[in-house]
Order: structure tokens, then C-alpha cells, then sequence
């Protein structure tokens, strides 16, 4: 576990001496990448500076009742007035278009818990033992001795509780319930953040995942438990990414099985596939995107291949 003490101290001398900062989203915004830069926004106007935030998407419809704030589109981003610009969580989709544009007497800050990020910045804080980027702004904070205010602590929690599932995966260690207890303390509203979070499927969403547990097959011998969306399913229930993943969660909560798979038909003929599992099932999904060209990690891992997925007697093929 990188501890980042010299990249904290760097990153919070830089804010200290920028004026303006550009804090940049991932696309298809999640809890933690909007936790992270709101919470970030947050400390940088207390310190009396213009922090802006961005994305190439809209703010989630449930933060609404988090935060009013939207993002400004890259698209209409005058990127010359930040002297500083820091990347928020899974920076490969969205920040990898804006990296390129960032002027030599600009810096750039890259926070992240993805593993294999090919891109870098000025400051560099990626380490895929993180259960969220919202944990390495929450060190962050505490490393500099900043105020956590309700605020900051309500956006760290709404990250942390996104990616560790409700404190149900793996990656949700002892250190990661330590800090939610400390956030608790703070005032961070955790009931609330569960329920919007989590409690307030569209019902889109429901029929979506009802065609796809429909379609579930159990394969005995590898014990994988695996379905497909179409296109079609895709496009009729306005899918998510996010409403994609789940499904590939769920299914794994089914007794007996060693994983899941879900494969989805996305344009231009790619169909992509995410396998996930359990730590106490001992498999090791990652390997298993490898073999399809993908990668991950060892409980979360996806693919993109070409191709159309074909139902057979027995299951679906990818043609
Ligand atoms: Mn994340």
C-alpha cells in the first residue's frame, strides 16, 4: 500500500499556490468520481480559490439530493484558465481526450485505483489496493491535517460506499470501515447515502435485469453462471454501464457457482463481457478476461471482443 506522503504534500502545496482549479470526472460519473472532485471542490473554495469541475456526462439524477452543482462540458472548457488540473477515478475514460490539449506550464494531478493505467501526470497517485479514489482523498486530508467538514465527509462516503458495494466486496478492509466510522462521526448522512444510492432502481433498470436473470444459464462443470443483453435490451431499458455490472453481481450471489459472466452487445459490433466472483469462490477472473484479450482484477475483470451474440440450443455463441 503506497502511502503517496511526498505526492500529498506536493498536490496540496500546488492547490495552495493555483488560483484556479480544474477537477475532471470519468464519464458515466459514479459515486466516487463525483464524491472525490466535490469533496476536493470543496476544500479548494474554503481556501477562498475557483474550482470548477467537469465531465463529458451529466451528474448522476440521485446525487441530486447531494450536491446541486454540475459539470461544465470539456466540450465548452476553456482548459488555458486552470493552472491546475486533477483527474478523479478511472481517468482512461474521459481525462486520456483532455491530457493531450493541457499546455507545459499547466500541471497535471491523476488520482486513481485502476490497475494498469497507461497514462500519467505531473502528480501521480494511482494504487489499485484502494478500495475507491474517495480512500486516497480521504488520506489526503488526513495526511495534510485539512479539515474534514459534513460535506467533505457526506462526498468521501458517497465514494467509498459506491465502489466497495455497500461495504460488500472484498476490497472493503478494516482500514476502509475505520474511515467510515470516522465520516459517520463527521456527520456523514450514511442511511441517506445508502438509499439513494442504492435503494432507487428505475424501473427500466428492473426489467433489464429481469431479462437477463431470465436468460441466466449454470454451466456444472466450471461452475460458471453466465447471461447476455442484446442490443435491443440495451437500448429498450436505457442501460448504464453500471446497471450492466450489477447484473454480473448478482448472479454471483447464486449458491454453488464459481463465477459470473455477462456478456453485452455494445456498437459497432463489439460485444464486451465482465466476469466477476467472490474472494472465498478462488477464482481468478483476470486470467480468464487474459484469455480473451482482456485484463482486471482478481475479482472484477472484462473484455471486448468482435462479434454478434447468437442464441443456440444450449446457450449463446459470439459469431
Ligand atoms: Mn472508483
Amino acid at each position: 500500500m503506497t502511502n503517496f506522503h511526498h505526492e500529498f504534500h506536493t498536490l496540496n502545496y500546488t492547490i495552495q499556490g493555483c488560483d484556479s482549479i480544474l477537477l475532471f470526472a470519468h464519464s458515466g460519473p459514479d459515486g466516487d468520481t463525483v464524491g472525490s472532485v466535490l469533496a476536493l471542490k470543496e476544500y479548494i473554495e474554503s481556501l477562498g480559490k475557483n474550482a470548477d469541475i467537469a465531465c463529458f456526462n451529466p451528474m448522476p439524477i440521485y446525487l441530486n439530493s447531494f450536491s446541486e452543482q454540475s459539470f461544465i462540458n470539456p466540450e465548452s472548457l476553456d482548459l488555458a484558465r486552470y493552472k491546475l488540473i486533477i483527474a478523479c477515478d478511472s481517468v482512461e475514460r474521459g481525462f486520456d481526450k483532455i491530457l493531450p490539449l493541457v499546455g507545459k506550464d499547466q500541471i497535471t494531478a491523476i488520482i486513481d485505483h485502476h490497475p494498469d493505467i497507461a497514462i500519467a501526470g505531473d502528480i501521480t497517485i494511482i494504487d489499485p489496493i484502494y478500495s475507491s479514489v474517495c480512500e486516497i482523498i480521504y488520506n489526503f486530508f488526513i495526511f495534510n491535517k485539512l479539515e474534514i467538514t459534513r460535506e467533505i465527509s457526506t462526498f468521501l462516503m458517497l465514494g467509498i460506499l459506491g465502489d466497495t458495494g455497500i461495504l460488500q466486496h472484498s476490497n472493503t478492509t478494516s482500514g476502509v470501515l475505520g474511515i467510515i466510522s470516522t465520516l459517520m462521526k463527521k456527520g456523514a448522512p450514511m442511511a441517506k447515502i445508502i438509499s439513494a444510492s442504492f435503494n432507487s432502481k428505475k424501473i427500466s433498470t428492473l426489467k433489464l435485469w429481469g431479462r437477463a436473470f431470465e436468460r441466466a444459464r449454470i454451466n456444472e462443470k466450471n461452475g460458471m453462471i453466465a447471461s447476455v443483453l442484446t442490443k435491443k435490451d440495451l437500448e429498450e431499458f436505457e442501460a448504464t454501464t453500471d446497471d450492466i455490472a450489477q447484473v454480473a453481481a448478482i448472479l454471483n450471489t447464486v449458491p454453488g457457482t464459481k463465477f459470473s459472466l455477462i456478456l453485452s452487445e455494445r456498437g459497432d459490433g463489439i460485444v464486451k463481457g465482465s466476469f466477476r466472483s467472490e474472494k472465498y469462490k478462488g477464482v481468478n477472473v483476470s486470467q480468464l478476461a487474459a484469455q480473451f484479450g482482456g485484463g482486471g482484477h482478481t475479482l472484477a475483470s472484462g473484455f471486448e471482443i468482435k462479434g454478434k451474440i447468437i442464441e443456440t440450443e444450449d446457450g449463446w455463441r459470439i459469431e
